[in-house]
């Protein structure tokens, strides 16, 4: 069998140089020395040159917060999925702080399209996770108003979601909605994509697109170092925030387990956008801890010892130390914070369960604005066949 190149080791060949790899250090381990980082996995609060910024008690304790909550939804749906009421779900375990981090950094009116795992950003945005399990449940198709909490439709097919994201931050360019100094005005636009769409094409045109017309969006690629099976060396050469370079707009790798870091940089890059300043890549570096969805088993293609690893890089764990040993949280708050994950946890559970089947004509709903005529043909027919069965419901 031809076994595929090692990209981690493969020279350039004679005449071309060094190796990418030499140049442009791996991208694998910690990180590397580019990665944007305030508070380390043993929540000791570090200092940037660049995106350093104070936070208040009140938003450490509201990340932290979020971030246990978010990761309550996110259990409780993989165990209701293992009691066969959810048809499958796409785990965040590991990726709390990319996501909330990235979530809280966005004003009202900015909007974001994101991929299938981005629980955390749509409690940011304030969407009823309720509504979320819908979609997994097969209840509905992504039964949210996307205009009401501005947080598009889950995207399955990858990638595709960032051409949107450009097309969108285009329009509101040409509304005007951007580099007004109106800061309840000027609205930027997040495309959120993992390490596996970066080598779309879709992804990849949207960049272009995005630099050519400096629209006001962010890609905000979470590289959780997997795509399924596919490791991150299977996907790229070179650390991915330094393809942005390429594309003509600046690339800034964040340590995504550090919430605090991924607030500061995503906000940095949403203003850059409100202020007509154009595109910017982030790359929170992060580790997909659980499986990819809860039909995959990651013990066939990786090894534990990573995973025990990353462990240790936590991003709910480092917060809490820091809250702890600075004196911001007391016992109190923590089990206020435990109940109330444990009533989010009851409502979910509860609520799924209860949700009723949709109707089978329903399939035809909120498919075009005004019905078509070969639509409505098709969901007479429909109905007509419905009803040749005795007792059914169309
Ligand atoms: C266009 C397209 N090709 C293939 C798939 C199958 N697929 C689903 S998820 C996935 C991997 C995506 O990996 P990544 O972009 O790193 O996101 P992650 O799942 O790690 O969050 C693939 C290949 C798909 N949904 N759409
Ligand atoms: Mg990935």
């Amino acid at each position: 069998m031809n076994a595929p190149p090692d990209a981690s080791s493969t020279a350039n060949g004679p005449g071309f140089g060094p190796d990418l790899v030499e140049v442009f250090g791996p991208s694998q381990g910690a990180g590397g020395p580019e990665l944007v980082q305030l508070l380390t996995p043993e929540g000791e609060r570090v200092h940037h040159p660049e995106f350093d910024m104070d936070f208040s008690a009140e938003q450490l304790r509201g990340f932290y917060r979020d971030m246990v909550l978010t990761r309550r939804i996110d259990t409780e749906a993989t165990a209701l999925q293992r009691h066969g009421e959810l048809g499958i779900w796409a785990q965040l375990l590991g990726q709390e702080a990319a996501q909330i981090g990235a979530g809280r950094a966005l004003r009202p009116q900015d909007y974001v399209f994101p991929t299938y795992r981005e629980h955390g950003v749509a409690w940011c945005r304030g969407l009823d996770p309720l509504k979320l399990l819908g979609l997994f449940r097969g209840v509905d198709h992504g039964g949210w108003d996307a205009a009401e909490v501005n947080f598009g439709q889950y995207t399955i097919v990858i990638g595709a979601q960032t051409l949107h994201a450009t097309g969108y931050a285009m329009g509101i360019q040409r509304d005007g909605d951007v580099g007004t100094g109106d800061a309840e005005r000027d609205a930027a636009v997040v495309a959120h994509f993992g390490d596996g769409a970066s080598s779309q094409g879709d992804v990849n045109e949207a960049f272009i697109f995005a630099a050519s017309y400096n629209a006001p969006v962010v890609f905000f690629c979470q590289n959780n170092q997997w795509a399924i099976s596919e490791p991150i060396e299977r996907q790229t050469r070179i650390p991915l925030y330094q393809r942005a370079l390429g594309f003509g707009f600046p690339g800034v790798r964040v340590d995504g387990n550090d919430v605090l870091a991924t607030y500061a940089v995503t906000q940095a890059a949403l203003q850059r956008a409100r202020d007509g300043q154009g595109p910017t890549l982030v790359e929170a570096y992060t580790y997909r801890m659980g499986a990819h969805t809860t039909t995959d088993d990651p013990t066939r293609y990786r090894l534990s010892d990573d995973v025990e690893s990353w462990k240790l890089k936590d991003p709910i764990a480092r917060v809490e130390v820091y809250l702890r040993r600075n004196g911001l949280v007391d016992d109190t708050f923590m089990a206020e914070i435990a109940a109330e994950a444990d009533d989010l946890g009851h409502t979910l559970r509860e609520g799924c369960k209860a949700m009723p089947d949709p109707l089978p004509s329903a399939i035809f709903e909120h498919v075009y604005a005004e019905e078509t005529e070969e639509l409505r043909v098709q969901r007479e027919g429909f109905a007509a066949y419905q009803a040749s069965f005795e007792g059914a419901r169309a």
